[in-house]
């Protein structure tokens, strides 16, 4: 027999899994719950301030044992010992994957081709902290000697979503006197928006990204650059209000951001996974270089917890075990994601990248096809907005929708009874999900015969509750290492390559093929599928 992998599998703990999940098909967590009153202190771990309350999975026992069995058959214990060393763990860009050096601390010694790299990290980070602390003084000046005011981020991908997210969610913490924008589309109106109401004099571009090639950040780099030209009058300024980060080095000084202003990182940091490099600067300047390094703190933290402590009490472990089993197991095709703090609004947005980037392979690293079900689709909104849009669809739909809530004991803006409301509802839904309304109930209450089955709540709807203390730097910095190592142990388990993404090539390919057909002033030979052929047909005519 082979398993979904088109491998062997008597006696392993995928097969096992596929039996008892085709035995246990319909365990009821009504059922779950009532055979075993200690359920939800059982089926929890708490570590590093984070409180993990699984129990409300369809799991037993039994299937927590066979997860847990799964974990080492792939090895999973060897891959992480592997990621931490430096190891070429990506495979087909042939590149260690190393976010965890970011923020190793000083003295710790990671070895990529035998050259320790964390010293290296250091020494950014100072550079960074250095600048951070001029622009947040007022004592880096423009070009007319005014101190800056607004700090423009342009990047996209792994070079902008972290870094928005993260400012989103520590804005608590950030120099309010700063105004912080993002500008990533290509889209114009991005750079119009972004910009419209900014004073040139007293704004500072950083130009982040990775390659320094990218067409949508290098577009936005160069008006950015002339709009900065036109309103001071002098190209001596781009200067004073352009910095880089990236690790292509001579295109920076191509465009004109001089040596010392760029901030550099390393080809084994992944854009997805490089916020805490110096694709953070805009964080750093808006949270302050004290808070950066706590933010960093924190994701080492859950570092630590994922190498070293045992698979049954490991969180990123556990999540990633039960995400397989929802997803592989259960048939479940997504996860959302639902914060309930409103600072984490782009977060589920920011998990979209890393998950569906790093985990949405249908390859395997030897390069046979997958047949499991790799990378579910990652989704949500911040609680408690959800709740009156798409809960509907996870109560009452068709669909199984397994959900991740977040929540914090301690709100950073207490404001009456707010906070107890907010997390009331937090944990109403994932009692809700789990348990339901039976017809039974829905007629003790009185509703007639034909409106039951319209209010009947099936229930047993898997949810995972992670409850912490307050969101600080550290906590976010928490949940950002949680998450990284969440889909990189699943991405073991699939035997995928998590960290290349060739799939966003093909798209940019044939774009930079278009471009010059949309813009030619001639009719142009079109060789495209007619229905491409058409639409840019139209689009000409449209345009002109
Ligand atoms: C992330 C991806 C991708 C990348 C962007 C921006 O893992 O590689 O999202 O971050 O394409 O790339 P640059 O930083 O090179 O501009």
């Amino acid at each position: 027999m082979t398993d979904n992998n088109g491998n062997r599998t008597e006696g392993t703990a995928w097969e096992a899994l596929k039996s008892h999940a085709s035995r246990t098909g319909d365990l009821q967590l009504r059922d779950l719950f009532a055979a075993d009153p200690q359920r939800g202190e059982r089926l929890k771990v708490e570590a590093d301030g984070i409180y993990l309350d699984y129990s409300k999975n369809r799991v037993t026992d039994e299937t927590m044992g066979l997860l847990l069995r799964l974990a080492v058959e792939s090895g999973l214990a060897g891959k992480i010992e592997a990621m931490f060393s430096g190891e070429k763990i990506n495979v087909t860009e042939n590149r260690a994957v190393l976010h965890t050096a970011l923020r190793a601390p000083q003295g710790v010694r990671i070895l990529v081709d035998g050259q320790d790299v964390v010293a290296g990290v250091h020494e950014v980070l100072d550079r960074m902290s250095v600048f951070s602390d001029k622009v947040r003084r007022g004592d880096w000046k423009g070009h007319t000697g005014k101190r800056i005011r607004s700090v423009v981020n342009i990047g996209i991908g792994g070079s902008d979503l972290g870094p928005v997210m993260a400012y989103e969610a520590l804005r608590r913490y950030c120099q309010r006197d700063l105004v912080f924008r993002f500008i990533s589309n290509v889209d114009g109106t991005d750079f119009a928006e972004a910009t419209q109401d900014l004073e040139a004099d007293e704004t500072l571009f950083i130009v982040s990204s990775k390659t320094f090639t990218t067409l949508e950040t290098m577009t936005n780099a160069h008006t950015a650059r002339a709009w900065l030209v036109d309103r001071l009058g002098d190209e001596k300024a781009v200067g004073k209000h352009f910095v880089a980060v990236s690790t292509n080095l001579k295109a920076v000084a191509a465009f004109g951001i001089e040596p010392t202003n760029v901030f550099g990182f390393w080809d084994w940091v992944g854009g997805r996974y490089s916020m805490e490099s110096a694709i953070g600067l805009s964080t750093m300047i808006a949270i302050g270089p004290e808070n950066f390094r706590l933010l960093l703190d924190g994701s080492h933290q859950m570092d630590r917890h994922f190498r070293s402590t045992p698979f049954e009490r490991n969180i990123p472990v556990l999540m990633a075990l039960l995400g397989i089993w929802n997803n592989d197991f259960l048939g479940a095709e997504t996860v959302a994601v639902l914060p309930y703090d409103q600072y984490l609004k782009r977060f589920p947005a920011y998990l979209q990248q890393l998950t569906m980037e790093s985990n949405g392979k249908h390859v395997r690293l030897d390069g046979s096809r997958v047949h499991a079900a790799t990378g579910p689709v990652y989704w949500g909104e911040p609680g408690t907005n959800g709740q009156h849009s798409f809960y509907q669809l996870i109560h009452q739909g068709t669909r199984l929708v397994p959900c991740d809530f977040i929540a914090f004991t301690k709100p950073l803006n207490p404001l009456g009874r707010h906070h107890d409301l907010l997390v009331a509802n937090v944990f109403a839904q994932a009692e809700a999900l789990a348990f339901g309304k039976t017809a039974d109930q829905v007629r003790a209450e009185g509703t007639p015969e034909w409106l039951v089955p319209h209010r009947v709540f099936e229930g047993n709807r898997p949810s995972n509750t992670l409850l912490m203390e307050t969101l600080t730097p550290g906590a976010l910095g928490q949940l950002v290492a949680l998450y990284e190592h969440i889909v990189f142990a699943q991405g073991c388990i699939w035997h995928i390559d998590s960290f290349d993404q060739w799939g966003v090539e093909l798209g940019k390919i044939l774009a930079q093929r278009i471009v010059p057909e949309l813009e030619s002033a001639t009719e142009p030979a079109l060789t495209h599928d007619s229905s491409t052929n058409a639409l840019i047909r139209r689009y000409r005519q449209g345009r002109a």
